[in-house]
């Protein structure tokens, strides 16, 4: 399997976040990327390319303008209003308080962000169009012919809604490359989201959508984070009505529950029939994962590659989450073999 990936990931590297009441060391860091590229060299996945530019017209297609603007000049902002280090807000448009951007760079932060984990650093325009950039060239290569590709993108996307980011990330790359397959001729596009939290600016992003189906297996959201998306009963609206699908997992779950709940996904996905499939792959369902609470062992992931190679469709893997570094580049190569072992044999 082809992998694209870009070194400019490297700009973005946060410093803290805020976690139980404190700031803690961002654990979405740049060791991450590079440890899974040393894995998939090692085990010999395929062939390893450079991300092209893509320039802004993918990213437009998910995301407004007026936040593209605010993205690519956020930290400048934040420069010129005499602060130092990383861009967080602290202040944000919940209930009983307008939505609208006002002026100063801390209102503006809370208006476009909705958490406080996801820190911008100088370089966090640059990382996050290069991620979006390794998106888009992997799905071209899918355009192209090829069964599969991975797409390694750093910063992750699945938490990224048209104009909100947070989770760690910035622009939904996910999003990105699927309306990227739309927009070149693939009918129907299905994201599976198996990273332990759910995607929930990739469901925002496609809810009222008939001709993309969004399915993802996370934490119950009544006890981990995102909290506010990612409830059994939500399954899309409008023309989308019945095209999201939510399966929500207690904390602590193992792998046969987990194992049970991709099943349904994938009946789903046959039934929705698509003519591409992306995959959000988030391996921090790992049972050593820092931030997360299932419990899949390294080999499971092998199984989860090979129950994705049995929907048959050509795959994209988008890169999402995973944070215990010593295991982080086997776990995700793991998925990858076993898609690849299954649909050589
Ligand atoms: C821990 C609080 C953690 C943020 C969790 C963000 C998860 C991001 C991710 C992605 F794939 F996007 F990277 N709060 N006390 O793993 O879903
Ligand atoms: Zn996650």
């Amino acid at each position: 399997m082809l992998t694209v990936c870009s070194t400019a990931h490297h700009l973005h590297h946060g410093t803290a976040e805020l976690t139980d009441g404190r700031m803690m060391a961002c654990v979405e860091r740049p060791e991450r990327a590079a440890r899974i590229l040393e894995r998939v060299r090692q085990v010999g996945l395929g062939d390893v390319i450079a991300a092209e530019a893509h320039g802004r017209e993918p990213l437009l297609r998910v995301h407004s303008t007026a936040y593209l603007d605010f993205l690519e000049t956020a930290h400048e902002a934040w420069l010129t209003a005499g602060r130092e280090g990383d861009a967080l807000p602290f202040c944000w448009p919940t209930r009983h308080l307008r939505q609208m951007p006002p002026e100063h760079i801390d209102g503006r932060l809370g208006y476009y962000c909705f958490d406080a984990g996801t820190p911008i650093t100088a370089g966090t325009w640059r990382a996050a169009t290069a991620a979006a950039d390794v998106a888009m060239t992997a799905a071209l290569k899918l355009i192209e012919g090829a069964p599969a590709a991975f797409a390694l993108c750093r910063p992750p996307g699945h938490h990224v809604a048209f104009d909100q980011y947070g989770g760690y990330g910035f622009l939904n790359n996910a999003a990105i490359a699927a309306e990227g397959l739309r927009d070149r001729g693939y009918a129907r596009v299905a994201i599976l989201d198996v990273d332990y939290h759910h995607g929930n600016g990739t469901q925002a992003i496609f809810y009222e959508r008939p001709d993309v189906f969004y399915g993802s297996i996370h934490a119950d959201p009544a006890h981990e984070f995102p909290y506010f998306l990612g409830h059994a009963e939500e399954r899309g609206e409008r023309a989308g009505a019945g095209t999201t699908l939510n399966l929500p997992l207690p904390l602590g779950t193992g792998f046969p529950a987990w194992f049970e709940a991709l099943e349904r996904a994938c009946r789903a996905i046959d039934e929705f029939d698509p003519t591409v499939v992306v995959v959000s792959l988030g391996v921090d369902t790992y049972r050593g994962d820092p931030i997360s609470q299932f419990t899949l062992d390294q080999d499971d992931f092998s199984s989860v590659g090979k129950r994705i190679a049995g929907l048959d469709r050509p795959t994209l893997f988008v890169l999402e989450g995973g944070y215990d570094i010593e295991t982080v580049g086997a776990n995700v190569a793991n998925v990858l073999i076993g898609f690849e072992g299954s649909t050589r044999a």
